[in-house]
């Protein structure tokens, strides 16, 4: 590893890159490894698998009593436990999701022939927007959907007011949400009920893995029979389920990783403040904001480009980035409503929603996690500091090099 010193060294104009191997927005977090081989172990030797096992039973008892909530129900994936929260809430017609959020929110709705309807979100926090919410609401909406995008929650007593005097349903998608807190209430409390995600990216994973939680007692009953098959007892099926549930290893990577929780927030905390402190002051860059009066799990690096002031686009700096091996990320362009088959059904929804537009072309996420060190985010915030104290000169070289940059950039963004 190298600190670049001009232009012409960057790895898109032909210099070797930074990093030899590659840098990840969603590098997964292992925890302590010898205690979870001894857990993937038992389950070898008890010879049970899956269907509401051991660590299943475990994960969900430490989920309620970390987030107070009263039902934990662990799920294969968060797609399929949105999928089950919105038939078991009887969600139908249309429901109001921001547009900014990744695809599953949306396909979870319409793979059960429920119209996503898209809504703009509030810039400052990036999550749906209540104001908006009022205005698209029809005969035909049933529910609302709040994304707590990036660990920042949603204007969470707004949606509950609403949803309360207009008779609908209030489901939140928590995937990026694990450990975050609003008002010093957990998330995973809110609305009918909240959907974590523990994929392989997420801040606590399970390989793949999701969960629904909620206080109310019938709806949580109701989702842990969907999730196998609508079975209550041995023979009897008593409605239409699905099989969404979470197997053994998976609970087990839950549970390792819960024990190292502390350590996770912290290694975040401090890379979030590096990449803070490195790109402070640099015209038209900004790192968004966490608040700390809440808990945070930091997981997620966002940084604002404003090609107006730094002179090149979100995009050239994906690039540019991306050719050193810092694999950032544009989550969630280009917008659900702009993704298939939602294009299709509305091509006009863009019009009713500015800020997703524009925050799209601006916003990326840089690596972090425990696979990344001080110094490496030291060198990430080198580079991009160089191409904006440089701005006109990299314009003339991106411009000039156009095509050569087409023809040798294979990496897709
Ligand atoms: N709601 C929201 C708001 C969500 O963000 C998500 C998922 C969901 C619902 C649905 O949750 P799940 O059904 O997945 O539980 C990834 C994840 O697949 C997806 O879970 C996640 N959100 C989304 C934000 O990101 P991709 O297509 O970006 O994944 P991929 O394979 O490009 O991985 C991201 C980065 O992580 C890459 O740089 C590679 C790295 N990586 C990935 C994996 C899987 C690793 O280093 N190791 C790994 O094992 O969607």
């Amino acid at each position: 590893m190298k600190y670049k010193k001009e232009l012409d060294d960057l790895a898109i104009f032909g210099g070797a890159p930074v990093f030899d191997y590659e840098l990840h927005v969603g590098g997964p977090n292992i925890g302590e490894r010898a205690r979870l081989l001894r857990r993937i172990n038992d389950i070898l030797e008890r010879r049970w698998l899956t269907n509401r096992g051991r660590y299943v039973q475990e994960l969900e008892e430490k989920i309620t009593n970390l987030i107070g909530v009263k039902h934990c129900i662990a799920m294969c994936n968060a797609t399929i436990a949105l999928e089950i929260a919105i038939r078991a809430l009887d969600l139908k017609g249309e429901v109001i999701i921001p547009s900014m959020t990744f695809v599953a929110t949306a396909h979870a709705l319409q793979w059960q022939e429920i119209t996503p309807v898209f809504c703009d979100i509030d810039p400052e926090t990036l999550c749906i927007d209540p104001m908006q919410v009022e205005r698209l609401i029809t005969p035909r909406t049933t529910g609302i959907i709040g994304v707590h995008l990036f660990g920042q929650t949603c204007d969470v007593e707004a949606l509950q007011e609403i949803a309360k005097k207009r008779g609908l349903r209030l489901l939140f998608d928590a995937a990026h949400a694990f450990f975050c807190s609003r008002e010093d209430k957990m998330v995973g409390s809110f609305g009918h009920a909240e959907v974590f995600s523990f994929h392989a990216t997420k801040f606590i994973n399970t390989l793949e893995g999701g969960a629904v939680l909620t206080n109310d007692d019938v709806l949580a009953e109701k989702i842990r029979l969907m999730k196998n098959f609508g079975f209550k007892g041995l023979d009897n099926v008593i409605f239409l389920g699905t099989n969404g549930k979470m197997n053994e290893i998976s609970a087990a990577m839950g549970l390792t990783l819960l024990e190292s929780l502390d350590e996770l927030v912290d290694i975040n905390k401090r890379n979030y403040e590096l990449y803070r402190q490195f790109l402070s002051d640099i015209p038209g860059i900004s790192v968004r904001d966490y608040n700390y009066n809440e808990k945070c799990n930091f997981q997620y690096i966002v940084l604002n480009v404003d090609q107006d002031i730094t002179g090149f686009s979100r995009d050239d700096l994906l690039k540019i980035l991306r050719a050193e091996n810092v694999l950032a990320r544009r989550y969630f362009y280009p917008g659900c409503h702009r993704m298939e088959p939602y294009r299709s059904y509305n091509p006009n929804s863009y019009l009713l929603l500015p800020h997703t537009e524009r925050l799209n072309q601006q916003l990326m996420q840089l690596p972090t996690g425990t696979a990344i060190g001080p110094s490496e985010i030291e060198k990430i915030c080198h580079i991009i500091k160089m191409c904006v104290q440089n701005s006109e000169a990299l314009r003339k070289l991106l411009e000039s090099k156009h095509e050569m940059i087409e023809i040798t950039n294979t990496i897709e963004i």
